[in-house]
């Protein structure tokens, strides 16, 4: 049987071998897959062992006061109806939010039904993994190129030189940046004579394969890229033709050049070198290397994101791609063309539509960042959230100040979950809807093969029959009636969204379906669930679809079980611009403006140590610690740190780490790979008092009792992970 790993973005085909009973006896990598071409690593090697985990939840459970009970699945939903009505009728839907975490950007339930739910809860709290995450990259792609998903990849197959900031693909497999198998990738750039520089405060398994590899300061991207940008002015580095207002060789329309310049010359490599650590001949040299080299591509990813100045790192990071002429070219920073399509943005990118209640802070992309989330439920007043709905999230774990999320979730009204485990997040909840296994669920990646390095397109149905619970996209569509307050067929759900997205595919001005009939079109979608019959439809009207003179639709996809490659990425910035220029924004004022927060941090007391985190191959975020084969070994919770730093601080085997959030006791781990005054912590541990058996025996430490939610990326509201202040102790007895 055949189908696509879901555990993280690398999307690789898996070969499963099921016994007469449907237990998984084997996953391997599909050698068929064009794209991932028999890859596999530890977790899709698991995906049995995690379906078949006794810990999961097989009925929908209620919580009264610290008792839990099985109930059948109407009882269930009609607790929720109960719940949400209440504080609907006393409060009104702003006391309503929603947290979406990270399994449920990969879930074909969160890709079609996450919007009907939020819709249904009519509430402008939305909070979601993506400001603990790459809200940077969409803010600064909106302001750049008028998209927040226009975010360019690196043509990984194609380049010659890749230059990667704040990623450690070798462990977590690569991110906003779809490529299964990335280490043979990166392996396949060197055995073609290319280069590949790794920037990051540790030596990381991704930094010893490649050609070189730079510490650096957390935090401190920005000045590095800054350092560079300044070096292809100054010296002369990007062509530039001031008469069309275009850059590189590729002639890629942009403005602001003037106003980009002029920021830039206020950081030297000098000044650089002073914040990042990074020695100014270094970025002098890379400077020239990205721009000699044939084709390059600058990519930057959680270390950057997840940081004080986070959005300023991504823009200049596609600042550096196009003054280098690689934006959109085959080899540099490319865009991928889903199989699925999407209309157009008519509207201006902005931020800030609306603010959050007790900080004020501006939403991103329709989201409030989840370090306010906390505020948001502890704060009285007009507004305050009553009744939360996580779905696919762990923010107990995951958010910075977890602990805290932790002691204001007892605070509400009212709370559901809908997750497979009861774990640090969910025990708060009244009601938790546990969705079926993986293999008992579809797959099709909306979210991250617009992502891809190559274009690609793969389906899986379900591969195990559902028992008597709902599929995860009927149990959000049911969660969206009781928002709602509607009682009936969870399937209307579908049909109004299949028929809002024809009538608007039918009107739209050169839409591949204008002036057709709707009820004729509704009539040619094939699919056995509403969810199969949208994502028809929604290949039929993308870019290779039968709508749309291709030939992809959902039959296509089933006659083809190994996947589909599309091939390689395409330029396509004339489609993919809508600023209002039609230009690339290279100096966004809201960007430009963040510059001045930037310049104070040169004035700033430098802390002594700083905490960044890391991921581990055989774990997920928070949720892969009850797999016995994915923990222990390697796969511990150890703050690594510079020998140097345990001697002069006289530290033993653990040490007591302080930061202005919280105090945690952890195991250390001496290792010259982290540079002299940064600590490493992995997130998503911290499980002592998880009812689920293996995490708990394994339990850890959860850093983001460290982290501090008031510390945020203010362009974005992105979370701070990485450099955040800390001071260590020797345990005392
Ligand atoms: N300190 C620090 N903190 C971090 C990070 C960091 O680098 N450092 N990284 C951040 C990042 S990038 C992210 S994305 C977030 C992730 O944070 P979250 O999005 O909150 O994700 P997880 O903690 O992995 O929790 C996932 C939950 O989904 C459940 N689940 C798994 N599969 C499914 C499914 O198919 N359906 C449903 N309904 N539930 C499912 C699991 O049981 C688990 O409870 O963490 C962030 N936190
Ligand atoms: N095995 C595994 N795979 C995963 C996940 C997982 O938890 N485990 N999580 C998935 C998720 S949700 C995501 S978002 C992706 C993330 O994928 P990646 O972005 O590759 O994330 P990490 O492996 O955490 O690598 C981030 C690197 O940034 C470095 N770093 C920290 N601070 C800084 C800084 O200030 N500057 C620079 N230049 N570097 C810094 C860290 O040392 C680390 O090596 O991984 C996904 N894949
Ligand atoms: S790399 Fe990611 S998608 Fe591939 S098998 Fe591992 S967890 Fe699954
Ligand atoms: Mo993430």
């Amino acid at each position: 049987m055949l189908r696509t790993c879901p555990l993280c973005e690398a999307v690789c085909g898996l070969q499963i071998e099921l016994d007469e009973h449907d237990r998984v006896v084997s996953a391997r990598g599909d050698r068929d897959d064009p794209f991932s071409k028999g890859f596999i690593c530890p977790k899709g090697a698991s995906l049995g062992k995690l379906d078949e985990d006794p810990d999961l939840l097989r009925a929908p459970m209620i919580r009264t006061g610290d008792t839990w009970r099985e109930v059948g699945w109407d009882e269930a939903f009609d607790a929720v109806a109960a719940g949400f009505g209440a504080v609907v009728a006393e409060h009104g839907r702003s006391a309503l939010a929603l947290y979406a975490g990270n399994p449920s950007a990969h879930t074909v339930a969160g890709g079609l039904y996450l919007p009907v739910l939020l819709r249904a809860l009519g509430t402008r709290s939305f909070f979601s993994a993506s400001t603990a995450d790459q809200m940077p990259k969409h803010v600064a792609s909106g302001f750049m190129f008028g998209d927040p998903l226009a975010i360019p990849v690196p043509d990984l197959d194609r380049t010659d030189y890749l230059f990667m900031l704040g990623a450690n693909p070798m462990e977590s497999n690569g991110s906003l940046c779809t490529a299964p198998d990335f280490p043979g990738r990166m392996k396949a750039i060197r055995a073609r004579g290319g280069k590949v520089v790794v920037v990051d405060p540790r030596r990381t398994r991704t930094a010893d394969r490649a050609d070189e590899h730079i510490f650096i300061r957390p935090g401190t991207d920005p000045f590095l890229l800054f350092g560079i940008v300044h070096v292809l002015f100054a010296d002369e580095l990007t062509e530039i033709d001031v008469r069309s207002g275009t850059c590189g060789a590729t002639k890629i329309p942009v403005a602001g050049l003037d106003e980009l310049r002029a920021v830039a010359t206020l950081f030297s490599p000098e000044i650089a070198e002073a914040q990042t650590g990074v020695p100014a001949a270094t970025i002098t040299r890379i400077a020239h290397e990205l721009a000699a080299a044939k084709t390059a591509a600058v990519y930057a990813r959680i270390g950057t994101c997840t940081a004080e100045f986070g959005t300023l790192a991504q823009w200049l990071v596609e600042v550096v791609n196009v003054l280098t002429g690689n934006l959109d070219r085959p080899g540099g920073a490319m865009f991928a063309t889903p199989a699925v399509g999407r209309i157009r943005r008519s509207r201006p990118y902005r931020t800030g539509r609306w603010t959050s209640r007790v900080r004020g802070l501006p939403e991103a992309n329709g989201e409030l960042p989840v370090a306010t989330l906390a505020d948001e439920i502890e704060t009285p007043g007009e507004g305050r959230i009553r009744a939360l709905v996580t779905v696919a999230g762990n923010p107990v774990l995951s958010a910075p100040s977890g602990d805290r999320i932790g002691r204001a979730l007892p605070e509400l009204d009212f709370m559901v979950s809908v997750d497979r485990y009861l774990n640090e997040t969910t025990r708060h909840a009244n009601v938790v809807l546990p969705p079926p296994t993986t293999l008992q669920s579809p797959h099709y990646d909306f979210a991250l093969l617009g992502f891809a390095v190559r274009n690609y397109a793969r389906y899986s149905p379900p591969a195990l029959p559902l028992d008597a619970q709902p599929s995860e996209a009927e149990i959000l569509a049911r969660l969206a009636m009781a928002a709602a307050g509607q009682a009936g067929d969870p399937a209307l759900a579908d049909e109004l969204v299949i028929g809002t997205t024809l009538q608007k595919a039918v009107t739209v001005a050169g839409s591949p379906v204008e002036g057709r009939d709707t009820a004729e079109l509704r009539a040619e979608l094939r699919g056995e669930t509403g969810a199969e019959l949208r994502l028809d439809m929604m290949l039929r009207l993308g870019p290779y679809g039968e709508w749309n003179g291709g030939t992809l639709n959902l039959q296509a996809l089933l006659d083809n079980p190994h996947g589909i490659d599309l091939g390689p990425l395409q330029p396509q910035l004339d489609e993919r611009l809508c600023t209002e220029s039609r230009r690339v924004e290279l100096a966004p004022p809201a960007l430009v403006d963040d510059v001045a927060r930037l310049r104070e941090y040169i004035a700033r007391a430098r802390p002594e140590l700083v905490l960044i985190g890391r991921r581990q191959l055989r774990s997920n975020n928070s949720w892969m610690h009850n797999v016995a084969s994915l923990v222990g070994g390697s796969n511990t919770c150890t703050l690594q740190i510079n020998p140097a730093d345990v001697d002069r601080l006289g530290l033993g085997d653990q040490a007591v780490v302080k930061s202005a959030a919280g105090e945690l006791t952890v195991p250390l781990e001496p290792t010259d790979a982290i540079m002299p005054g940064v600590v490493s912590l992995p997130h998503g541990w911290g499980h002592a008092r998880s009812t689920q058996s293996v995490a708990a025996a394994n339990a850890g430490v959860n850093a983001n009792e460290l982290t501090d939610d008031a510390l945020i990326d203010v362009l974005s509201g992105n979370a701070v992970f990485n450099g955040v202040p800390v001071t260590l102790a020797p345990v005392t007895a």
